[in-house]
């Protein structure tokens, strides 16, 4: 992660990183997706996520598939090299530190045209929370629970899909009930717009959501909710399910690590995403 980038992200909350997957890792995904569509479970009734926001409300709920590391292979691996990708551990390591692991089992969320949005949240002020945060120290950031969210489908300027407030992981203040529900000030809520193969990075500190979706097309974000290696914030890892460990590759393996000191012969990776010697 260069110095602009963790300006940006110090700054921002959030950075986009473009191009990391290949049009064709998109197609792969896509591919092992569509093959499982059947497991999309469109929210409804108390799953909602738009609370009583009048603007975030959406003709149909969000759709959420998990177990996508668990799919039989070849459908994983495109979500599997996700882990120790080479074009993100980079930046997991100046975020979260060396030994960065899942938190939550992977997710995909899709939105069809008329999905409602998601109320916005976050963990910045007023308390603190020791799970999810935003510090600086010592000359670099630390981060609690950060979501890495691979865009597997434009987003283009009016799709609607991840919005979030610049800056409010440094925020003291509770975000006010409109703002929340994109009611009022919706002037400070920022869409990511991005493309296909580009992955946007987030700490849950700050302050994000979801805009309902526009568009023709289907939104497709697949998110991996990392944590420091010392840390954990569900309990998923205890035990990973056999069929999310079955047959993956050290690299993979390293980063569904339980939480524990990194000095405690932890396996990390390089800054390429390969298992570092000891
Ligand atoms: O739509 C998004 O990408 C945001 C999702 C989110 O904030 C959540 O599921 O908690």
């Amino acid at each position: 992660m260069n110095d602009t980038e963790k300006y940006l992200f110090d700054l921002n909350g959030f950075i986009v990183v473009e191009g990391v997957l290949s049009p064709d890792e998109v197609s792969r995904c896509n591919e092992a997706i569509d093959r499982h569509a059947e497991g999309i479970r469109e929210r409804t009734g108390d799953l909602s996520l738009s609370s009583d926001s009048t603007t975030l409300k959406g003709t149909t709920g969000r759709g959420d598939m998990g177990g996508l590391l668990a799919w039989d292979k070849p459908w994983c691996d495109p979500f599997r090299e996700m882990l120790a990708h080479p074009g993100v551990v980079r930046y997991l390591h100046a975020i979260l530190g060396p030994g960065y692991r899942l938190d939550h089992n992977a997710g995909l969320i899709s939105m069809r045209k008329g999905a409602e949005g998601h109320l916005l949240h976050g963990s910045s002020g007023p308390g603190f929370d020791p799970h999810q945060y935003y510090i600086f120290k010592d000359g670099r950031m630390h981060n609690g629970l950060t979501v890495v969210a691979w865009q597997l489908a434009d987003a283009n300027p009016g799709d609607g899909g991840l919005c979030l407030i610049p800056g409010s992981h440094k925020g003291n203040y509770a975000c006010p009930q409109e703002i929340r529900k994109w009611e009022a000030h919706r002037d400070i809520v920022r869409q990511v717009s991005c493309k296909a193969g580009d992955v946007v990075i987030f700490t849950e500190a700050v302050t994000h959501g979801t805009l309902p979706w526009t568009a023709e097309h289907q939104r497709r974000s697949a998110l991996f909710r990392m944590s420091p290696g010392n840390l954990a914030y569900v309990s998923g890892y205890n035990p990973w399910p056999e069929a999310v460990l079955a047959d993956m590759t050290p690299e993979q393996r390293a980063v569904l690590e339980p939480p524990y000191h990194t000095r405690l012969n932890r396996p990390v990776l390089d800054d390429d995403g390969r298992l570092k010697e000891r």
